[in-house]
């Protein structure tokens, strides 16, 4: 018999280092994997008079990985409702304002969400927003975690 207390200290020690380790894992593995990485600016939401319930934001995404991401949609606290959408060319040469289910971001390509093209298309206000006030909205990719980002309010 050699010290079997210590033997029952390894024991009880086992467990703890085996969890630790499956607390780290993960932690290490993660830093290892190669998230897309998105460069987004130019944020800001067009302002509008109270009386205007709906209004659009805009943006650049800037894809630096060499993997496709798709923005899916955004959230935010001060509209009701918020879909992508695109100034759509009609035959009468209007354009008109159209849905889209989701936006490609191509690998080393920037889109660009600009009054006449794409936007965020926010519905029914929660509040008036005022001029220079930044307001917080979330974009959401398929592969990475959301963007919350400020935007500015502008005209
Ligand atoms: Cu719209």
């Amino acid at each position: 018999m050699i010290c079997l207390r210590c033997f029952d200290r390894v024991r009880a020690l086992g467990p703890l280092l085996a969890l630790s380790l499956a607390v780290l894992a993960p932690l290490s593995h993660a830093g290892e994997i190669d998230e897309p990485e998105l460069l987004i600016d130019n944020m800001w939401l067009r302002a509008v008079p109270p009386v205007s319930s709906n209004t659009a934001g805009y943006f650049s995404v800037t894809n630096t990985s060499d993997e496709p991401v798709t923005l899916l949609g955004f959230s935010t606290d001060i509209a009701a409702a918020g879909e992508l959408h695109t100034m759509a060319p009609q035959d009468d040469g209007t354009r008109r304002m159209q849905r889209l289910p989701d936006v490609p971001v191509p690998a080393g390509e920037t889109v660009h969400f600009a009054p006449g093209g794409h936007h965020l298309m926010l519905f029914r206000l929660t509040r008036p927003l005022e001029e220079g006030e930044q307001v917080e909205l979330c974009l959401e990719f398929d592969v990475t975690a959301p963007y919350c980002l400020p935007f500015e309010v502008r005209r």
